[in-house]
């Protein structure tokens, strides 16, 4: 018997038990999955980060550690951890993250705020330029980054991608790099910001990186809110160097009701729901994992912790 023990928000079991227990059925995987296992017994950890279980030393027959979440930055540096730490790539999570990000694109690119906050009976011509004349930079280039450039190009985009080691998308003019970085903001009328966050992306976009956007850039960040310089992006979007910021991730969460970001009113803020893993794809992921760590196989999506992601 393999004993999973489950580590995330009790809301989350209601959730995740069903669509677990079908998966590990299909894989042929006799497995007790429970919130409540002894240390001593617990073979992998299904975890979140909002879950109960933060120091991994008691779990001393651990063999992986799955996370529910696909940003494992409070994780990663946590040194009882000394297995494998898997994260997650999930295809709902993915397709959530494409349509909250083309949504937010679209809104931008058409103007969709000067039509819905203005009836106010005066009759303004004139139409958005078409998606083959606006350039859209997306930072990251991993799971999400990919499939939401995949979308922007299916839309006529130009699309600019920029990730750390160099990249191939079809279709995407792809930077990379400390020098492909500035290439890359240089050419985005609209940033998407899907970085994970590390000690290397961490404040990424300083003063200096936003003004090295075109002028009245629209900023999309659905990554991690210390990725942005607050104050740096509350000068820039005074100034008009940044036309809007819409934000999903901050510094703080849940954003404290008297952040400036709330009142901005060139600030749109949702509250990290850009893309949530969902049960059912998710639990597929889980229970394959499983099944390669008892078969001996590599597992999925295994975290390089020297470079936090
Ligand atoms: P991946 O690990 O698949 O991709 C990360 C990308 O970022 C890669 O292209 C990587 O480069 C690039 N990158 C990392 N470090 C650097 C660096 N120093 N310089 C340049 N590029 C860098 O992650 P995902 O696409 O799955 O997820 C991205 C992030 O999205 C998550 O870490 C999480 O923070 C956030 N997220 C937010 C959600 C929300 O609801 N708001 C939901 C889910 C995730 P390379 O390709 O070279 O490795
Ligand atoms: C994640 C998230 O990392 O929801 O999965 O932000």
């Amino acid at each position: 018997m393999i004993n999973a023990l489950f580590s995330a928000r009790d809301e989350r079991w209601d959730q995740y038990d069903d669509p677990l227990r079908k998966a590990f059925v299909e894989r042929g995987l006799a497995v007790h999955l429970s919130e409540e296992i002894a240390p001593g017994e617990v073979d992998y950890i299904i975890y979140a980060p909002n879950g109960p279980v933060t120091d991994f030393a008691p779990f001393t027959r651990l063999k992986a550690v799955l996370s529910l979440w696909a940003g494992v930055e409070k994780i990663t540096g946590n040194e009882s951890l000394t297995v494998p730490l898997c994260r997650m790539v999930d295809p709902g999570l993915s397709e959530g993250m494409v349509e909250w990000v083309t949504g937010h694109v679209l809104r931008h690119h058409l103007g969709m705020d000067a039509h819905i906050h203005g009836q106010d009976g005066v009759w303004r011509e004139g139409a958005a330029p078409l998606a083959r004349n606006r350039r859209v930079g997306i930072l990251g280039l991993g799971a999400l980054g990919t499939a939401c450039a995949a979308a922007l190009r299916g839309l006529n985009f130009q699309v600019h991608g920029w990730s750390r080691r160099p990249r191939h998308v079809a279709d995407v003019t792809c930077h990379h790099g400390d020098t492909g970085l500035a290439a890359c903001l240089a050419q985005s009328d609209i940033l998407v910001v899907l970085l994970p966050l590390t000690p290397e992306t961490e404040d990424l976009l300083n003063a200096k990186r936003l003004a090295a956007l075109p002028r009245a850039a629209f900023l999309i960040n659905a990554g991690r809110g210390p990725l942005i310089d607050d104050d740096a992006l509350l000068a820039a979007l005074d100034a008009g160097q940044i036309a809007h910021a819409t934000l999903d991730v901050f510094r703080t969460e849940p954003l404290p009701a008297d952040h400036p970001f709330w009142a901005h009113p060139s600030v749109t803020v949702t509250p990290h729901i850009a893309a949530e893993t969902r049960a059912e794809t998710a639990a597929q992921v889980i229970a394959e994992n499983i099944r390669r760590g008892e078969a001996g196989e590599d597992l999925l999506y295994v975290v390089d912790r020297s470079a936090g992601y």
